[in-house]
Parts: structure tokens; sequence; C-alpha cells
């Protein structure tokens, strides 16, 4: 009889579910959360912070925060997750005197509002954001941000279904003319895509904090931007206790010093749990778009979205043919030619992207 080998068995890959498997699973989620919720002790929390071997939640704001581990097979979990957990009886924890130890537990993720994922090549998208309803994302003029790359993160808000913010950063050096005339022409091309507002300020002088406030206070706001546009001296600004919220956070997943890789989830005003949230994205400098479909990068842009059915053929690529609504609508000034240009960019990148995968 062969001998069975166990020792070079490759790594299990991580399996896809099919449709009716994945409405299957969703199902029995359903049922396992009803059940959960009636029960005695259990408790409903908000995911801080995924440090890895633990994730660390909070029942409310104010309220202490809480080291997890999680039921295996519920999926990815991200900061923004409202989850249902349950202490764990000393019996089942090991070690009382090692600080590490989790003494809850994740039972089950409560379905997302919304949800932002990064896309990786090995390994699928992966959230990290969850239950948001703004993107903010920071740009600059030093250097001028691209618009090309601004778009695909206003594609994503429009993905993800929240709304966008633009905070223009670092207003206190930007003296040249031509740059100051240049913004103003963006920012005019942007204010008027549905669904996208923008803001001016400096972070170091504290120039339009108010405005920026105004807009932050009262939503769940996810923060994106490129290196260096200053997300890290917002969430500093805006976040007065930063080292408490930072501190407890450590503290209580039991590491040393809190990670800096992965979203993190804090409170404009940790007391009250009306204020605004925010995530912050030590991870995710931008976004990719090639991996959505040609419809979503249409709907993406959603002042030249409701023209596409008025070109005069069905298949129109909006480059060259004649009777095209779009082009017709960049001639007339209506849609300008930058956003025109990165529409095209972004859709013929889906477009290439899907004849690859086939
Ligand atoms: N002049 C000026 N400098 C600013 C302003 N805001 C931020 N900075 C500076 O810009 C630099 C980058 O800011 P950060 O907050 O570290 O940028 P970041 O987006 O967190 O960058 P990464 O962590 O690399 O993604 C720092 O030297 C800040 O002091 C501003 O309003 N005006
Ligand atoms: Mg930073
Ligand atoms: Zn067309």
């Amino acid at each position: 009889m062969a001998k069975k080998q166990f020792s070079k068995r490759p790594p299990r890959k991580q399996q896809r579910l099919n449709k009716r498997q994945q409405s299957t699973v969703n199902d029995n989620m359903q049922k396992r959360i009803e059940q959960l919720r009636g029960a005695e002790g259990v408790l409903e929390a908000t995911v801080i912070s995924h440090m890895g071997y633990n994730i660390v939640v909070q029942t409310q704001a104010g309220a202490p925060l809480l080291a997890c581990d999680w039921r295996q097979h519920i999926g990815a979990i991200c900061a923004g997750d409202q989850v249902l957990i349950t202490e764990q009886n000393s019996a089942q924890t090991a070690d009382k005197q090692q600080k590490t130890e989790s003494n809850y537990r994740i039972e089950a993720v409560l379905p997302r509002a919304s949800v932002i994922e990064k896309q990786n090549v090995y390994r699928g998208a992966k959230p990290f954001a969850a239950n948001i309803n703004q993107l903010l994302v920071i740009i600059t003029h030093e250097p001028m941000f691209q618009a090309s790359l601004l778009d695909r993160y206003l594609v994503m808000a429009n993905v993800v279904g929240v709304e966008a913010l633009i905070y223009f950063n670092k207003t206190d050096t930007l003296t040249d003319a031509d740059t100051l005339a240049h913004v103003k022409r963006l920012q005019a091309i942007y204010e008027a895509i549905p669904n996208v507002r923008w803001v001016n300020g400096s972070l170091k002088t504290a120039h339009g904090l108010d405005a920026l406030l105004a807009q932050l206070s009262h939503r769940k706001t996810v923060i994106t931007g490129q290196s260096g546009v200053g997300k890290s001296t917002l969430i500093n600004a805006l976040i007065p206790d930063i080292d408490i919220q930072t501190m407890s956070i450590s503290e209580a997943s039991g590491l040393g010093r809190h990670s800096t890789t992965n979203s993190t989830l804090y409170r404009l005003n940790p007391d009250m749990t009306e204020e605004g949230i925010l995530i912050d994205t030590p991870g995710v400098r931008s976004f990719d778009t090639y991996h959505l479909s040609p419809d979503a990068i249409e709907r993406g842009f959603s002042e030249i979205s409701p023209l596409l059915g008025s070109c005069q053929f069905s298949d129109c690529s909006h480059t060259h043919e004649s009777g095209c609504a779009i082009k017709h609508a960049v001639e007339q000034g209506d849609i300008s030619q930058l956003r025109y240009d990165s529409f095209l960019q972004a859709l013929t990148e889906s477009i290439n992207s899907q004849k690859n995968k086939r």
C-alpha cells in the first residue's frame, strides 16, 4: 500500500466560492447573527484596528478598548466594521499573566453599509475601511497633483458608493500667480462634478481648518492621498488626543508599539459616538482602477455617464466616431478636456485588463 505523504502538501490556495456557495454562507451568517443578537453576553462593537494577532474593538465612544481574537471563517475584518463579540470565560483563556491574551472573541461581522478594498494581485481584494460614507482625498501643488490620479480616487468613491471630499492642502505656499490660477481652474472643474466637494486650506497655518472640519464632523471618512500631501499632519491637527488614542490601542493590543501599516479608526471627539470618524490608511497610498469593469469606470465619471446612451453608435469608443455625445460635450465646453482625457485613459486600461484576463 502506498504510504500517504503528508509533509510535502503545497499550501492550500484560498478557495473562491461560487455564487450559490456564497449565498449559502451569507444565509448561514445571517441566521447566526440573529441568534447571537438575542443571546446573553453578546455585545456589538466597532473595530478600531486589526493588529494582526488580535483585533482592537470598542463597544461605544469613550468605552475601554478590547482586544479580541476571532472565530474562523468569518471573513476579513477591518477598521470600521461592526462586529458581535462575546467574553471568553477564564477557563478557556490560557495564561492570564500574558498581556497579549484576548479575553473577547469576534463571533460575527455585521453586514457592511460600504467597504473599500485594496487589490492585491496574489491575494485578491483586502478590505481596509468599512461603513464609511465619505472618501477624503488630500492633494497639493508641491508637486502638483495629477488629475488622472485624483480621478481614480473619485471613481473609487463612486464604486464604493460614498461621497468624495477633495482637500487641497498647503495653500500657505501657493503664492505663484500662475499656479494659483491653475488650481482655481481645477477647483471649478471638480466642484461641478456631482457628489464632489472641494475645500482649500493649510494645515500649517490652520487656514481653512474650520471649513474642513465642518465637512468631517458627523461623517465617517476614510483618508487617502499620495505620500507627502499631509495625511499624518491632518490626523495630528484634528485629533488632539491622538497620542492617548494611539497609546490605548497599543496597550489594548498588548503590542509594544502601535502598528502603522494597518488602517485605524479615530474619533474626532473620543466621547461622542455621533461625532465624526476618521479612518487612517497608512498602507494605502493610491488606488488602481484597471481591475474595474468598463461599466464601473463609466459610472465613476459622474458628469460623463449621463451622456453614454446618447452617442450615435451603441459601441462608440468616444475617441474618433462621428456623433459621439461625449466628444461633442467636450467641444462645447460642458465636459472638461482634462476629465475626458482621464476618462479615456481609465477606460482603455480597464478594457485592456479584461482582454488580458481572457
Ligand atoms: N507648507 C506646508 N507644509 C505642510 C502642510 N501640511 C503638511 N505639511 C508638510 O508636508 C510634509 C508631509 O506631511 P505628512 O503629513 O507627513 O504627509 P503624509 O500624507 O502623511 O505622507 P505619507 O505618510 O508619506 O503618506 C511634512 O513635512 C509636513 O510638515 C501645509 O499646510 N503647509
Ligand atoms: Mg503619513
Ligand atoms: Zn461616444
